[in-house]
């Protein structure tokens, strides 16, 4: 273990003793969703994996250290600093560590310090991908390049339309990433079931989710898996609603000459505020439905 890791009690013991155990990202919780919404939500989305019988490692850099298992009172902390917390992603990674400060992990750093203290399974609600208009501005996530390195399953409900989602699909195709369908054909898209992209397989069972998983690993191919999990029809948007605010986030952000890692935190902080709201109430619901899937799944992974 590398002297900058620090994994909690919990999750050590759950990992020694073969307990499972879900990684949870912490951007979603500094940049991802407003205070107090953000903190309440992690605390549900801990409390709904271990209502599902594992336990959750709620993952983020604080003083330096890679922290595999936050405290409710660590949780607070980034929720109420909010955008104030660097948002690291890989690269971010060797100069925060070196000067001891803060960072809220992204799906790829989430995935990178998962992967260093032996979590296999990760929940969040979207993950970044291939931007509209990449072509021009090269806006691709660090997300694709890390889901092609790093062996993690990562459970989210989709990607958002404010990426492309075409061009996302062909980046994961080309980097040997597997996109599963929970229960669908479709790419589903974030706050809504249906995107019009199909995926590579439909899944309908979290033990065939660790079947494939584990065959992956068996045969040593590196890399992640990519399971995309429809929000519960009750909570999905209606589309014209949500496409309406997207298509608008965007216009806003493109004259504003908002780019690079400001890009994903500004759509989707105006997508909530141009929806009332509303997109924070789907957004809560996808992520608990990730998570309970995720319990599942890293249960059936622990009995081989
Ligand atoms: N999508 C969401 N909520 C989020 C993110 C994406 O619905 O909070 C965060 C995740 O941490 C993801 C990151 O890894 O944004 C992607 O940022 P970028 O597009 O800058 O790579
Ligand atoms: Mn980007």
């Amino acid at each position: 273990m590398n002297q900058y890791l620090e994994i909690s009690g919990e999750v050590q013991e759950a990992l020694r003793s073969g307990k499972p155990v879900v990684a949870l990202e912490s951007t979603i919780i500094s940049h991802g969703m407003p205070y107090p919404q953000n903190v309440e939500t992690a605390l549900r989305v801990e409390q709904t994996i271990r209502d599902n019988g594992a336990v959750p490692a709620t993952i983020a850099i604080i003083g330096g250290k890679l922290k595999a298992g936050c405290t409710a009172e660590e949780i607070e902390y980034l929720g109420k600093k909010g955008q104030a917390v660097t948002k690291a992603s890989r690269r971010d990674l060797p100069v925060l560590i070196a000067r001891g400060e803060d960072g809220a992990t992204t799906v790829t750093t989430t995935m990178i310090i998962a992967a260093m203290a032996g979590i296999k399974v990760f929940a969040t609600g979207g993950i970044g991908g291939v931007h509209r208009g990449a072509q021009q501005t090269f806006d691709i996530s660090a997300d694709l390049e890390e889901l092609a390195e790093t062996p993690v399953m990562v459970i989210c409900a989709g990607a958002k339309s404010i990426l492309d989602l075409g061009l996302t699909l062909e980046y994961l195709e080309t980097k040997g990433v597997p996109v599963i369908g929970y229960g669908t054909d479709e790419l589903p898209a974030f706050y809504t079931r249906h995107s019009g992209f199909g995926v590579d397989y439909r899944i309908d069972t979290p033990e065939e989710l660790a079947a494939a998983f584990r065959a992956k690993e068996a045969c040593g191919l590196k890399g992640g898996m990519l399971v995309t999990n429809p929000i519960p029809e009750e909570y999905s948007m209606p589309v014209e609603v949500i496409n309406a605010a997207i298509d608008q986030a965007i216009a806003e952000a493109n004259e504003q000459g908002i780019h690079g890692k400001a890009c994903t935190p500004f759509l989707l902080a105006r997508v909530k505020d141009l929806t009332g709201g509303d997109s924070l109430a789907a957004n809560i619901q996808l992520v608990l439905n990730n998570a309970r899937l995720a319990a599942q799944t890293a249960k059936c992974l622990t009995l081989s």
